[in-house]
Protein backbone atom coordinates (compact mmCIF):
# COMPACT_ATOMS: atom_id res chain seq x y z
CA UNK A 1 0.00 0.00 0.00
CA UNK A 2 1.26 3.41 -0.95
CA UNK A 3 -1.23 6.18 -1.16
CA UNK A 4 -0.95 10.06 -2.53
CA UNK A 5 1.21 8.37 -5.30
CA UNK A 6 -0.46 11.68 -7.49
CA UNK A 7 1.10 13.94 -5.36
CA UNK A 8 4.58 12.58 -5.10
CA UNK A 9 7.95 12.67 -7.49
CA UNK A 10 7.65 9.69 -9.55
CA UNK A 11 9.12 8.51 -12.58
CA UNK A 12 6.10 7.89 -15.51
CA UNK A 13 6.46 4.74 -17.51
CA UNK A 14 3.39 5.59 -19.29
CA UNK A 15 3.71 5.42 -23.21
CA UNK A 16 4.70 2.77 -25.75
CA UNK A 17 5.55 -0.63 -24.27
CA UNK A 18 6.40 -3.64 -26.19
CA UNK A 19 4.13 -6.78 -26.15
CA UNK A 20 3.42 -10.96 -26.48
CA UNK A 21 0.43 -12.25 -26.62
CA UNK A 22 0.96 -15.56 -24.77
CA UNK A 23 -2.45 -17.26 -24.71
CA UNK A 24 -0.86 -20.73 -23.54
CA UNK A 25 1.07 -18.79 -20.52
CA UNK A 26 4.62 -20.74 -22.03
CA UNK A 27 5.89 -17.49 -21.09
CA UNK A 28 6.09 -18.15 -17.61
CA UNK A 29 6.73 -21.61 -17.79
CA UNK A 30 9.32 -21.96 -20.19
CA UNK A 31 8.56 -23.85 -23.93
CA UNK A 32 10.38 -26.66 -21.97
CA UNK A 33 9.51 -25.89 -18.65
CA UNK A 34 12.45 -24.50 -18.48
CA UNK A 35 11.45 -21.12 -17.37
CA UNK A 36 14.45 -19.78 -15.81
CA UNK A 37 15.95 -20.20 -19.26
CA UNK A 38 13.45 -19.54 -21.75
CA UNK A 39 10.91 -17.69 -19.31
CA UNK A 40 9.92 -14.30 -21.07
CA UNK A 41 9.97 -12.60 -17.92
CA UNK A 42 13.96 -12.75 -18.42
CA UNK A 43 13.98 -10.31 -21.01
CA UNK A 44 16.23 -11.93 -23.47
CA UNK A 45 16.28 -12.11 -27.47
CA UNK A 46 18.42 -13.86 -29.98
CA UNK A 47 22.09 -12.37 -29.84
CA UNK A 48 23.33 -14.68 -32.81
CA UNK A 49 22.63 -16.22 -36.08
CA UNK A 50 22.53 -19.46 -33.53
CA UNK A 51 20.82 -18.37 -30.68
CA UNK A 52 17.78 -20.47 -29.57
CA UNK A 53 15.88 -17.75 -28.09
CA UNK A 54 12.47 -17.74 -29.36
CA UNK A 55 10.77 -14.00 -28.39
CA UNK A 56 12.28 -10.59 -28.76
CA UNK A 57 9.99 -7.98 -27.35
CA UNK A 58 12.16 -5.49 -29.43
CA UNK A 59 11.10 -7.00 -32.26
CA UNK A 60 7.17 -7.41 -30.83
CA UNK A 61 4.71 -5.14 -31.52
CA UNK A 62 3.79 -2.37 -28.94
CA UNK A 63 0.65 -1.08 -26.43
CA UNK A 64 0.00 2.47 -25.04
CA UNK A 65 0.12 2.42 -21.25
CA UNK A 66 -2.28 3.10 -19.76
CA UNK A 67 -4.68 1.58 -22.31
CA UNK A 68 -6.79 -1.73 -22.51
CA UNK A 69 -5.38 -3.79 -25.03
CA UNK A 70 -8.96 -4.30 -26.58
CA UNK A 71 -9.39 -1.33 -28.64
CA UNK A 72 -5.60 -0.68 -29.50
CA UNK A 73 -5.30 -3.29 -31.42
CA UNK A 74 -8.64 -5.31 -33.24
CA UNK A 75 -7.08 -8.66 -33.18
CA UNK A 76 -7.04 -8.50 -29.39
CA UNK A 77 -10.77 -6.58 -29.57
CA UNK A 78 -11.93 -10.52 -27.74
CA UNK A 79 -8.51 -11.56 -26.23
CA UNK A 80 -8.99 -13.03 -22.76
CA UNK A 81 -5.45 -14.29 -21.92
CA UNK A 82 -2.47 -12.95 -20.80
CA UNK A 83 -0.05 -10.35 -22.45
CA UNK A 84 3.67 -9.89 -21.17
CA UNK A 85 4.59 -6.48 -20.92
CA UNK A 86 7.81 -4.84 -21.06
CA UNK A 87 9.93 -1.73 -20.92
CA UNK A 88 13.41 -0.99 -20.66
CA UNK A 89 14.81 2.09 -18.78
CA UNK A 90 18.18 3.61 -18.16
CA UNK A 91 18.81 5.14 -15.22
CA UNK A 92 21.10 7.58 -14.72
CA UNK A 93 23.55 8.43 -12.18
CA UNK A 94 21.82 11.43 -10.30
CA UNK A 95 18.44 9.84 -11.28
CA UNK A 96 17.37 9.19 -8.01
CA UNK A 97 16.54 11.37 -5.27
CA UNK A 98 14.98 9.51 -2.86
CA UNK A 99 16.52 6.13 -1.11
CA UNK A 100 13.86 3.84 -2.09
CA UNK A 101 11.90 3.20 -5.37
CA UNK A 102 8.64 1.52 -5.88
CA UNK A 103 6.95 0.54 -8.93
CA UNK A 104 3.24 2.23 -8.64
CA UNK A 105 0.71 0.34 -11.20
CA UNK A 106 -2.76 1.92 -11.06
CA UNK A 107 -4.97 -0.76 -12.12
CA UNK A 108 -3.52 -4.19 -14.27
CA UNK A 109 -6.74 -6.03 -15.28
CA UNK A 110 -7.15 -8.76 -13.80
CA UNK A 111 -3.85 -10.47 -12.07
CA UNK A 112 -0.10 -9.88 -12.89
CA UNK A 113 3.54 -10.55 -12.09
CA UNK A 114 6.16 -7.91 -11.93
CA UNK A 115 9.57 -8.70 -12.84
CA UNK A 116 12.69 -6.68 -12.84
CA UNK A 117 15.60 -7.92 -14.51
CA UNK A 118 14.53 -11.42 -14.82
CA UNK A 119 13.48 -11.45 -10.89
CA UNK A 120 9.89 -12.02 -10.09
CA UNK A 121 8.99 -9.71 -7.22
CA UNK A 122 5.51 -9.99 -6.88
CA UNK A 123 1.63 -10.92 -8.15
CA UNK A 124 -1.15 -8.67 -7.52
CA UNK A 125 -5.08 -9.76 -8.30
CA UNK A 126 -7.96 -7.92 -8.70
CA UNK A 127 -8.42 -5.93 -12.09
CA UNK A 128 -8.97 -2.00 -10.39
CA UNK A 129 -6.89 -1.54 -7.08
CA UNK A 130 -3.47 0.24 -7.19
CA UNK A 131 -0.23 -1.71 -5.80
CA UNK A 132 3.04 -1.04 -5.40
CA UNK A 133 6.48 -3.40 -5.37
CA UNK A 134 9.41 -1.96 -4.10
CA UNK A 135 12.52 -2.03 -5.92
CA UNK A 136 14.95 0.07 -3.63
CA UNK A 137 18.32 -1.51 -4.79
CA UNK A 138 17.21 -2.61 -7.93
CA UNK A 139 17.42 0.43 -9.96
CA UNK A 140 21.70 1.33 -10.08
CA UNK A 141 22.58 3.79 -12.97
CA UNK A 142 22.38 1.75 -16.46
CA UNK A 143 19.83 -0.06 -18.25
CA UNK A 144 16.78 -2.51 -16.63
CA UNK A 145 14.15 -4.73 -17.75
CA UNK A 146 10.55 -4.35 -16.29
CA UNK A 147 8.32 -7.03 -17.54
CA UNK A 148 4.57 -7.31 -16.49
CA UNK A 149 2.48 -10.60 -17.03
CA UNK A 150 -1.21 -9.44 -17.12
CA UNK A 151 -3.80 -12.07 -17.46
CA UNK A 152 -7.36 -10.95 -17.65
CA UNK A 153 -9.21 -14.38 -18.02
CA UNK A 154 -12.65 -14.65 -16.02
CA UNK A 155 -12.39 -16.95 -13.75
CA UNK A 156 -14.90 -18.43 -10.87
CA UNK A 157 -12.88 -17.52 -8.10
CA UNK A 158 -12.13 -13.96 -9.29
CA UNK A 159 -13.97 -10.53 -8.41
CA UNK A 160 -15.42 -10.04 -11.25
CA UNK A 161 -15.85 -14.07 -12.03
CA UNK A 162 -17.37 -15.06 -15.09
CA UNK A 163 -20.21 -12.84 -16.27
CA UNK A 164 -20.38 -9.16 -16.30
CA UNK A 165 -22.61 -6.77 -18.77
CA UNK A 166 -19.34 -4.51 -19.62
CA UNK A 167 -16.29 -5.19 -21.36
CA UNK A 168 -13.38 -7.05 -19.75
CA UNK A 169 -10.62 -4.20 -20.79
CA UNK A 170 -7.36 -6.31 -20.60
CA UNK A 171 -3.97 -4.53 -19.72
CA UNK A 172 -2.25 -1.66 -17.87
CA UNK A 173 -5.31 0.11 -17.69
CA UNK A 174 -3.94 2.73 -15.82
CA UNK A 175 -0.30 4.63 -14.87
CA UNK A 176 2.78 2.65 -14.27
CA UNK A 177 5.02 4.90 -12.44
CA UNK A 178 8.54 4.49 -10.59
CA UNK A 179 8.28 6.45 -6.82
CA UNK A 180 11.03 7.78 -5.42
CA UNK A 181 10.99 8.48 -1.84
CA UNK A 182 13.25 9.11 1.12
CA UNK A 183 14.19 6.19 3.62
CA UNK A 184 11.38 7.22 5.90
CA UNK A 185 8.31 8.41 4.18
CA UNK A 186 4.20 8.16 4.86
CA UNK A 187 3.26 5.16 3.08
CA UNK A 188 -0.50 6.36 4.06
CA UNK A 189 -1.36 9.99 5.38
CA UNK A 190 -5.43 10.51 5.22
CA UNK A 191 -7.87 12.90 6.90
CA UNK A 192 -11.97 12.95 6.75
CA UNK A 193 -14.70 14.47 8.81
CA UNK A 194 -16.39 12.08 11.06
CA UNK A 195 -20.51 12.53 11.26
CA UNK A 196 -20.23 14.44 14.50
CA UNK A 197 -17.63 16.80 12.90
CA UNK A 198 -14.79 16.03 13.94
CA UNK A 199 -11.89 16.16 11.80
CA UNK A 200 -9.58 12.61 12.28
CA UNK A 201 -6.50 11.18 10.28
CA UNK A 202 -3.89 8.41 10.35
CA UNK A 203 -0.79 7.82 8.99
CA UNK A 204 1.51 4.96 8.36
CA UNK A 205 4.99 5.61 8.17
CA UNK A 206 7.92 3.16 6.91
CA UNK A 207 11.54 3.26 8.11
CA UNK A 208 12.32 4.93 11.16
CA UNK A 209 8.74 4.68 12.73
CA UNK A 210 10.22 6.96 15.77
CA UNK A 211 9.84 9.85 13.75
CA UNK A 212 7.51 12.29 14.36
CA UNK A 213 4.92 13.26 11.36
CA UNK A 214 3.62 17.13 10.98
CA UNK A 215 0.63 18.01 9.68
CA UNK A 216 0.07 21.25 7.97
CA UNK A 217 -3.57 22.98 6.76
CA UNK A 218 -1.73 26.83 5.99
CA UNK A 219 -5.30 27.96 4.88
CA UNK A 220 -6.28 27.03 8.33
CA UNK A 221 -3.48 28.28 10.71
CA UNK A 222 -2.47 24.50 11.63
CA UNK A 223 1.01 23.27 12.08
CA UNK A 224 1.07 20.21 14.37
CA UNK A 225 2.58 16.91 15.02
CA UNK A 226 0.77 13.53 14.87
CA UNK A 227 0.82 10.40 15.03
CA UNK A 228 -1.14 7.22 14.57
CA UNK A 229 -5.33 7.64 14.34
CA UNK A 230 -5.15 11.29 15.66
CA UNK A 231 -8.08 13.85 15.76
CA UNK A 232 -7.93 17.59 15.27
CA UNK A 233 -9.29 20.27 17.12
CA UNK A 234 -10.66 22.74 14.03
CA UNK A 235 -13.92 23.61 12.43
CA UNK A 236 -13.22 24.29 8.81
CA UNK A 237 -15.52 25.41 5.84
CA UNK A 238 -17.54 22.31 5.07
CA UNK A 239 -17.02 21.09 1.00
CA UNK A 240 -20.57 20.61 -0.19
CA UNK A 241 -21.93 19.45 -3.14
CA UNK A 242 -22.23 22.57 -5.78
CA UNK A 243 -20.39 24.34 -3.14
CA UNK A 244 -16.90 22.31 -2.77
CA UNK A 245 -14.50 23.57 -0.71
CA UNK A 246 -11.00 22.57 -0.54
CA UNK A 247 -8.00 22.40 1.52
CA UNK A 248 -4.21 22.84 1.09
CA UNK A 249 -2.48 19.80 3.23
CA UNK A 250 1.16 18.88 3.55
CA UNK A 251 2.58 15.52 5.63
CA UNK A 252 6.00 15.80 6.59
CA UNK A 253 8.47 13.33 8.28
CA UNK A 254 12.01 13.13 8.05
CA UNK A 255 12.31 14.46 4.65
CA UNK A 256 9.75 12.80 3.18
CA UNK A 257 6.82 16.06 2.25
CA UNK A 258 3.56 14.99 0.20
CA UNK A 259 1.00 17.56 -0.34
CA UNK A 260 -3.10 16.81 -0.48
CA UNK A 261 -5.92 18.82 -1.03
CA UNK A 262 -8.65 17.79 1.41
CA UNK A 263 -12.35 18.71 1.92
CA UNK A 264 -14.38 18.40 5.13
CA UNK A 265 -18.61 17.40 5.26
CA UNK A 266 -20.27 15.64 7.36
CA UNK A 267 -22.70 12.36 5.86
CA UNK A 268 -25.07 10.22 8.00
CA UNK A 269 -28.58 8.67 7.57
CA UNK A 270 -31.53 10.35 9.35
CA UNK A 271 -34.55 7.38 9.29
CA UNK A 272 -35.17 7.44 6.04
CA UNK A 273 -33.21 10.84 4.60
CA UNK A 274 -29.67 10.67 3.81
CA UNK A 275 -28.39 13.90 5.46
CA UNK A 276 -24.92 16.08 4.42
CA UNK A 277 -23.25 18.70 6.85
CA UNK A 278 -26.88 18.43 8.57
CA UNK A 279 -29.31 19.17 5.26
CA UNK A 280 -31.40 16.48 4.06
CA UNK A 281 -29.85 15.70 0.71
CA UNK A 282 -31.65 14.24 -2.19
CA UNK A 283 -29.10 12.21 -4.12
CA UNK A 284 -29.67 13.15 -7.52
CA UNK A 285 -27.55 11.26 -9.29
CA UNK A 286 -26.64 9.23 -12.58
CA UNK A 287 -24.11 6.14 -12.99
CA UNK A 288 -21.28 6.32 -14.91
CA UNK A 289 -18.59 3.41 -16.39
CA UNK A 290 -15.36 3.60 -16.64
CA UNK A 291 -15.37 4.39 -20.07
CA UNK A 292 -14.08 6.94 -22.12
CA UNK A 293 -16.17 10.17 -24.00
CA UNK A 294 -14.99 8.66 -27.00
CA UNK A 295 -13.87 5.56 -29.00
CA UNK A 296 -15.50 2.89 -26.31
CA UNK A 297 -12.14 2.27 -24.83
CA UNK A 298 -11.35 1.83 -21.18
CA UNK A 299 -11.20 5.50 -19.56
CA UNK A 300 -8.19 6.65 -17.63
CA UNK A 301 -6.38 9.90 -16.61
CA UNK A 302 -7.89 13.56 -15.96
CA UNK A 303 -9.07 14.44 -19.07
CA UNK A 304 -11.55 11.01 -19.58
CA UNK A 305 -12.68 11.83 -15.70
CA UNK A 306 -13.07 15.71 -16.19
CA UNK A 307 -15.40 15.03 -19.86
CA UNK A 308 -17.57 12.20 -17.85
CA UNK A 309 -17.90 14.23 -15.15
CA UNK A 310 -18.89 17.57 -16.80
CA UNK A 311 -21.60 15.95 -18.40
CA UNK A 312 -22.94 14.63 -15.08
CA UNK A 313 -22.45 18.12 -14.02
CA UNK A 314 -24.61 19.17 -17.17
CA UNK A 315 -27.14 16.92 -16.40
CA UNK A 316 -27.73 18.83 -12.66
CA UNK A 317 -26.19 15.58 -10.56
CA UNK A 318 -25.20 16.25 -7.51
CA UNK A 319 -24.11 12.86 -7.16
CA UNK A 320 -22.71 9.96 -9.50
CA UNK A 321 -22.58 6.17 -8.84
CA UNK A 322 -18.73 5.06 -10.26
CA UNK A 323 -19.88 1.39 -11.53
CA UNK A 324 -19.13 -1.47 -10.58
CA UNK A 325 -15.11 -1.48 -9.90
CA UNK A 326 -13.06 0.94 -8.48
CA UNK A 327 -12.57 3.91 -11.18
CA UNK A 328 -9.40 5.88 -11.50
CA UNK A 329 -7.98 8.11 -8.54
CA UNK A 330 -8.43 10.78 -10.65
CA UNK A 331 -12.47 10.53 -11.64
CA UNK A 332 -12.80 10.73 -6.94
CA UNK A 333 -10.46 13.66 -7.58
CA UNK A 334 -12.25 15.51 -10.04
CA UNK A 335 -15.74 14.41 -7.60
CA UNK A 336 -13.72 16.34 -5.33
CA UNK A 337 -12.99 19.40 -7.20
CA UNK A 338 -16.26 19.60 -9.07
CA UNK A 339 -18.33 19.36 -5.46
CA UNK A 340 -19.93 15.72 -6.62
CA UNK A 341 -21.00 13.44 -4.27
CA UNK A 342 -19.78 9.80 -5.10
CA UNK A 343 -20.48 6.22 -4.63
CA UNK A 344 -17.30 3.60 -4.95
CA UNK A 345 -17.85 -0.02 -5.49
CA UNK A 346 -16.07 -3.02 -5.69
CA UNK A 347 -16.76 -5.48 -8.23
CA UNK A 348 -18.31 -8.17 -6.26
CA UNK A 349 -21.32 -8.56 -9.08
CA UNK A 350 -23.02 -11.41 -10.70
CA UNK A 351 -22.32 -15.39 -9.76
CA UNK A 352 -19.05 -14.93 -7.19
CA UNK A 353 -17.76 -17.47 -5.47
CA UNK A 354 -19.23 -16.66 -2.30
CA UNK A 355 -18.67 -20.07 -0.33
CA UNK A 356 -14.87 -20.10 -0.48
CA UNK A 357 -12.50 -18.40 1.74
CA UNK A 358 -9.98 -17.15 -0.60
CA UNK A 359 -12.68 -15.33 -2.59
CA UNK A 360 -13.79 -13.18 0.64
CA UNK A 361 -10.07 -12.69 1.12
CA UNK A 362 -9.55 -11.11 -2.01
CA UNK A 363 -12.70 -8.78 -2.03
CA UNK A 364 -11.12 -7.85 1.34
CA UNK A 365 -7.58 -7.09 -0.19
CA UNK A 366 -9.68 -5.03 -2.97
CA UNK A 367 -11.89 -2.82 -0.60
CA UNK A 368 -8.56 -2.40 1.40
CA UNK A 369 -6.95 -0.87 -1.53
CA UNK A 370 -9.86 1.73 -2.21
CA UNK A 371 -10.48 2.74 0.86
CA UNK A 372 -7.14 3.40 1.93
CA UNK A 373 -6.41 5.14 -1.68
CA UNK A 374 -9.94 7.35 -1.41
CA UNK A 375 -10.64 8.13 2.34
CA UNK A 376 -9.51 11.44 1.85
CA UNK A 377 -12.04 12.10 -0.97
CA UNK A 378 -15.06 14.65 0.70
CA UNK A 379 -16.47 13.70 -2.02
CA UNK A 380 -17.43 9.85 -1.79
CA UNK A 381 -19.75 8.96 0.61
CA UNK A 382 -20.52 5.43 0.01
CA UNK A 383 -18.31 2.40 0.11
CA UNK A 384 -20.81 -0.11 -1.87
CA UNK A 385 -19.36 -3.94 -1.03
CA UNK A 386 -21.79 -5.29 -4.12
CA UNK A 387 -24.13 -5.12 -7.37
CA UNK A 388 -26.80 -7.72 -7.42
CA UNK A 389 -25.79 -10.67 -5.55
CA UNK A 390 -28.71 -13.00 -5.49
CA UNK A 391 -29.60 -13.57 -1.34
CA UNK A 392 -28.57 -17.42 0.07
CA UNK A 393 -27.09 -17.11 3.69
CA UNK A 394 -23.42 -17.36 2.00
CA UNK A 395 -23.83 -14.48 -0.17
CA UNK A 396 -25.51 -12.67 3.39
CA UNK A 397 -22.64 -13.45 5.23
CA UNK A 398 -19.93 -12.75 2.84
CA UNK A 399 -21.31 -9.26 1.89
CA UNK A 400 -22.19 -8.72 5.75
CA UNK A 401 -18.30 -9.74 6.40
CA UNK A 402 -17.46 -7.03 3.80
CA UNK A 403 -20.32 -4.77 5.34
CA UNK A 404 -18.05 -4.84 8.70
CA UNK A 405 -14.72 -4.19 7.50
CA UNK A 406 -15.73 -0.96 5.64
CA UNK A 407 -16.68 0.21 8.91
CA UNK A 408 -13.65 -1.22 10.45
CA UNK A 409 -11.18 0.82 7.92
CA UNK A 410 -13.62 3.85 7.89
CA UNK A 411 -16.42 4.25 10.59
CA UNK A 412 -16.68 8.13 9.15
CA UNK A 413 -18.80 6.69 5.18
CA UNK A 414 -22.48 5.20 4.63
CA UNK A 415 -21.77 1.67 3.25
CA UNK A 416 -24.33 -0.14 0.95
CA UNK A 417 -24.69 -2.60 -1.77
CA UNK A 418 -26.81 -2.78 -5.09
CA UNK A 419 -29.53 -5.16 -4.57
CA UNK A 420 -31.81 -7.11 -7.11
CA UNK A 421 -34.98 -6.60 -7.16
CA UNK A 422 -37.40 -9.00 -9.17
CA UNK A 423 -41.20 -8.73 -10.34
CA UNK A 424 -43.78 -9.27 -7.91
CA UNK A 425 -46.57 -9.28 -9.76
CA UNK A 426 -48.01 -6.31 -7.67
CA UNK A 427 -47.52 -2.31 -7.44
CA UNK A 428 -46.19 -2.23 -3.88
CA UNK A 429 -42.63 -3.48 -3.70
CA UNK A 430 -41.62 -4.28 0.02
CA UNK A 431 -37.52 -5.00 0.08
CA UNK A 432 -36.96 -7.41 2.32
CA UNK A 433 -33.55 -8.78 1.25
CA UNK A 434 -31.83 -9.87 4.62
CA UNK A 435 -28.68 -7.85 3.46
CA UNK A 436 -30.87 -4.64 4.22
CA UNK A 437 -29.94 -5.12 8.02
CA UNK A 438 -26.49 -4.56 7.75
CA UNK A 439 -26.17 -2.02 5.42
CA UNK A 440 -26.80 1.91 5.88
CA UNK A 441 -29.04 2.72 2.76
CA UNK A 442 -30.96 -0.05 1.10
CA UNK A 443 -29.90 0.68 -2.51
CA UNK A 444 -31.82 -1.57 -5.08
CA UNK A 445 -31.67 -1.44 -9.01
CA UNK A 446 -35.43 -1.94 -10.50
CA UNK A 447 -36.10 -1.96 -14.30
CA UNK A 448 -39.74 -1.56 -14.77
CA UNK A 449 -41.22 -0.67 -17.72
CA UNK A 450 -38.03 -2.44 -19.35
CA UNK A 451 -36.85 -5.92 -18.50
CA UNK A 452 -40.21 -6.59 -17.03
CA UNK A 453 -43.46 -4.58 -15.46
CA UNK A 454 -46.12 -2.69 -17.50
CA UNK A 455 -44.62 1.24 -18.55
CA UNK A 456 -47.43 2.70 -18.52
CA UNK A 457 -48.36 2.38 -15.18
CA UNK A 458 -44.50 2.36 -13.60
CA UNK A 459 -46.19 5.40 -11.73
CA UNK A 460 -48.27 3.86 -9.24
CA UNK A 461 -45.16 1.51 -7.93
CA UNK A 462 -44.57 1.88 -4.37
CA UNK A 463 -41.82 1.13 -2.27
CA UNK A 464 -40.66 0.33 1.26
CA UNK A 465 -38.12 -1.18 2.97
CA UNK A 466 -38.72 -3.53 6.09
CA UNK A 467 -35.47 -1.65 7.48
CA UNK A 468 -36.92 1.91 7.92
CA UNK A 469 -33.27 3.15 6.15
CA UNK A 470 -33.64 5.55 3.03
CA UNK A 471 -34.09 3.46 -0.42
CA UNK A 472 -31.55 4.85 -3.21
CA UNK A 473 -32.51 3.40 -6.53
CA UNK A 474 -28.79 2.66 -7.85
CA UNK A 475 -30.12 1.63 -10.81
CA UNK A 476 -33.73 2.09 -13.40
CA UNK A 477 -33.92 3.36 -17.01
CA UNK A 478 -33.79 1.48 -20.42
CA UNK A 479 -31.88 1.55 -23.85
CA UNK A 480 -32.43 3.78 -26.75
CA UNK A 481 -30.39 3.95 -29.56
CA UNK A 482 -29.04 7.77 -30.46
CA UNK A 483 -30.66 9.24 -33.53
CA UNK A 484 -33.48 6.25 -33.93
CA UNK A 485 -36.81 7.95 -33.36
CA UNK A 486 -40.29 6.66 -33.58
CA UNK A 487 -43.62 6.17 -31.30
CA UNK A 488 -43.34 6.33 -27.82
CA UNK A 489 -44.33 2.62 -27.53
CA UNK A 490 -41.56 1.58 -29.98
CA UNK A 491 -38.73 0.28 -28.16
CA UNK A 492 -34.80 1.38 -28.34
CA UNK A 493 -36.20 5.04 -29.88
CA UNK A 494 -35.31 7.59 -28.09
CA UNK A 495 -39.05 8.77 -27.22
CA UNK A 496 -39.30 4.93 -25.57
CA UNK A 497 -36.31 6.08 -23.26
CA UNK A 498 -37.68 9.26 -22.14
CA UNK A 499 -40.93 8.28 -21.56
CA UNK A 500 -40.08 5.40 -19.28
CA UNK A 501 -37.55 8.74 -17.56
CA UNK A 502 -40.72 10.27 -17.17
CA UNK A 503 -42.54 7.94 -15.78
CA UNK A 504 -40.22 6.93 -13.29
CA UNK A 505 -39.80 10.03 -12.20
CA UNK A 506 -43.59 10.54 -11.55
CA UNK A 507 -43.05 7.82 -9.37
CA UNK A 508 -40.34 8.80 -7.57
CA UNK A 509 -41.82 12.38 -7.29
CA UNK A 510 -44.49 11.02 -5.10
CA UNK A 511 -41.85 8.40 -3.26
CA UNK A 512 -39.51 10.58 -2.01
CA UNK A 513 -38.47 10.67 1.53
CA UNK A 514 -39.59 13.65 3.26
CA UNK A 515 -42.97 13.12 0.81
CA UNK A 516 -44.54 10.49 2.16
CA UNK A 517 -42.09 7.83 0.91
CA UNK A 518 -38.34 6.23 1.46
CA UNK A 519 -36.86 7.09 -1.60
CA UNK A 520 -34.01 9.32 -0.42
CA UNK A 521 -31.87 9.40 -4.19
CA UNK A 522 -31.77 8.00 -7.37
CA UNK A 523 -28.67 7.24 -10.09
CA UNK A 524 -30.05 5.89 -13.29
CA UNK A 525 -28.21 3.60 -15.34
CA UNK A 526 -26.28 5.17 -17.12
CA UNK A 527 -24.49 7.90 -18.69
CA UNK A 528 -22.92 7.00 -21.64
CA UNK A 529 -23.52 3.81 -23.81
CA UNK A 530 -20.92 1.49 -23.19
CA UNK A 531 -19.22 -1.68 -24.49
CA UNK A 532 -20.54 -5.17 -23.54
CA UNK A 533 -20.36 -8.66 -25.57
CA UNK A 534 -24.08 -9.60 -24.06
CA UNK A 535 -25.53 -6.81 -26.04
CA UNK A 536 -25.88 -8.26 -29.66
CA UNK A 537 -28.53 -7.14 -31.59
CA UNK A 538 -27.54 -6.05 -34.91
CA UNK A 539 -28.68 -2.86 -36.05
CA UNK A 540 -29.10 -1.49 -32.39
CA UNK A 541 -26.76 -2.71 -29.81
CA UNK A 542 -23.59 -4.15 -32.03
CA UNK A 543 -22.34 -4.36 -29.01
CA UNK A 544 -22.78 -1.52 -26.62
CA UNK A 545 -25.19 -1.72 -23.87
CA UNK A 546 -27.49 1.16 -25.07
CA UNK A 547 -28.97 2.56 -22.00
CA UNK A 548 -26.78 5.80 -21.86
CA UNK A 549 -28.22 8.93 -21.64
CA UNK A 550 -25.95 9.80 -24.01
CA UNK A 551 -24.40 7.84 -26.89
CA UNK A 552 -20.75 6.21 -26.78
CA UNK A 553 -20.04 9.26 -28.48
CA UNK A 554 -21.20 11.29 -26.17
CA UNK A 555 -24.81 12.77 -28.44
CA UNK A 556 -27.18 13.13 -26.00
CA UNK A 557 -30.72 11.43 -26.34
CA UNK A 558 -33.91 13.11 -25.77
CA UNK A 559 -34.02 11.30 -22.07
CA UNK A 560 -31.10 13.45 -20.89
CA UNK A 561 -33.12 16.61 -20.99
CA UNK A 562 -35.88 14.85 -19.25
CA UNK A 563 -33.75 13.69 -16.35
CA UNK A 564 -32.09 17.32 -16.72
CA UNK A 565 -35.17 19.15 -15.73
CA UNK A 566 -36.16 17.39 -13.06
CA UNK A 567 -32.65 17.81 -11.42
CA UNK A 568 -33.40 21.36 -12.53
CA UNK A 569 -36.44 21.63 -9.98
CA UNK A 570 -34.04 21.09 -7.24
CA UNK A 571 -33.03 24.69 -6.14
CA UNK A 572 -29.85 23.76 -4.26
C1 LIG B 1 -28.07 -4.31 -14.06
C2 LIG B 1 -26.63 -4.37 -13.80
C3 LIG B 1 -25.84 -3.55 -14.80
C4 LIG B 1 -26.40 -3.82 -16.19
C5 LIG B 1 -27.83 -3.34 -16.24
C6 LIG B 1 -28.50 -3.63 -17.58
O1 LIG B 1 -28.89 -4.58 -13.24
O2 LIG B 1 -26.30 -3.97 -12.50
O3 LIG B 1 -24.50 -3.90 -14.73
O4 LIG B 1 -25.62 -3.19 -17.18
O5 LIG B 1 -28.57 -4.00 -15.27
O6 LIG B 1 -28.36 -2.85 -18.49
O7 LIG B 1 -29.18 -4.65 -17.67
Amino acid sequence: MLNNVLQRRRRSLDGPWHVIVDPYEMGYIGILGDRNDRGFFRDHKPRHSADRVEYDFDLSPTLVVPGDWNTQNERLMYYEGTVWYRRRIMVAADEWRGDRQFLHIGAANHTSRVFVDGDELATHSGGFGPYAVELTGRLDPGEHSIVIQVDNRRELDRIPALRSDWWNFGGLTRSVDIVDVPETFLRDAWLTMDPSGRVIGGTTVDGDTGESVRLELPGLGVSTVVNGQFELDIDPGRWHPGTPVLHDVVWKVGNDEVTDSVGFRTVEVDGTDIVVNGEQTFLRGISIHAEAPSGGRRAHGPEDAETLLGWAVDLGANFVRLAHYQHDEHMVRACDRLGLLAWAELPVYWGIAFEQPEVLAQARQQLDELVVRDRSRASVIFWSVANETLPSPERTAFLTDLVDHARALDPTRLVSAALLTFPTGSNEHIIDDPLGAAVDVVSINQYLGWYYGDRETIADNTWRSVFGKPIVFTEMGGGAKAGHHGDVDEIWTEEFQADLYRRHIEMIRAGRSGNGGEIAGMSPWILKDFRAPVRVLPGIQDGYNRKGLVSEEGERKLAFEVLQSYYDEFSD
